[in-house]
């Protein structure tokens, strides 16, 4: 029995000492394979200072906020200059009477706005940007504004009277 086990190591060792030879052969071609891969890689690709040349699109605020307060008689907005973009427009009527945000696009920062007999604001005669449920006082409201359009915008409460008494303020949104 004992003679066998030794006579079978004996056969065994010869094999196993082949099949790891083909192994290290086989892992030495593998890695020749990912050298000529990696090789042809950086020679076709260009470099990274190429690719930092083409400089991305400007970047966006997607997730900026602006912070507006309403009250008698004053628009008050944390920004009045911003990058094009969506905005969240968190709005808080501080005021004692109701009070409501809309805003236009001008076709430039000193248009005329167009007023009706009454000094309120022809809003049909603008180009709308937001509009909004008014705002009880001590009300707050949240809207996302789309001010992906570069220029000037007239943010305004035009509740009877109110925009005569002062609630407006100019927007310049650049790229
Ligand atoms: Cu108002």
């Amino acid at each position: 029995m004992i003679t066998e086990e030794h006579a079978t190591t004996e056969q065994q060792s010869p094999e196993i000492a082949r099949m790891l030879r083909r192994d290290v052969r086989t892992v030495g071609l593998i890695a020749l394979v990912m050298a000529i891969v990696v090789v042809i890689g950086v020679l076709t690709h260009p470099s990274s200072h190429a690719r930092t040349t083409a400089a991305p699109a400007a970047p966006v605020a997607p997730s900026a906020t602006v912070s507006a307060v309403l009250s008698e008689w004053h628009i008050g907005l944390d920004q009045t200059t911003l990058q094009t973009g969506h905005y969240t427009f968190n709005i808080d009527n501080t005021g004692t009477i109701e009070h409501e945000l809309i805003a236009f696009k001008l076709s430039s920062p000193s248009q005329t706005i167009p007023l009706d007999k009454a000094g309120d604001v022809n809003e049909d005669a603008l180009t709308s940007a937001t509009d909004g449920e008014n705002l009880v006082p001590g009300g707050t409201q949240t809207r996302t504004v789309d001010l992906t359009a570069p220029g000037a915008y007239i943010f305004m409460c035009n509740i009877a009277g109110h925009y005569h008494n002062g609630m407006h303020v100019i927007v310049t949104v650049t790229r």
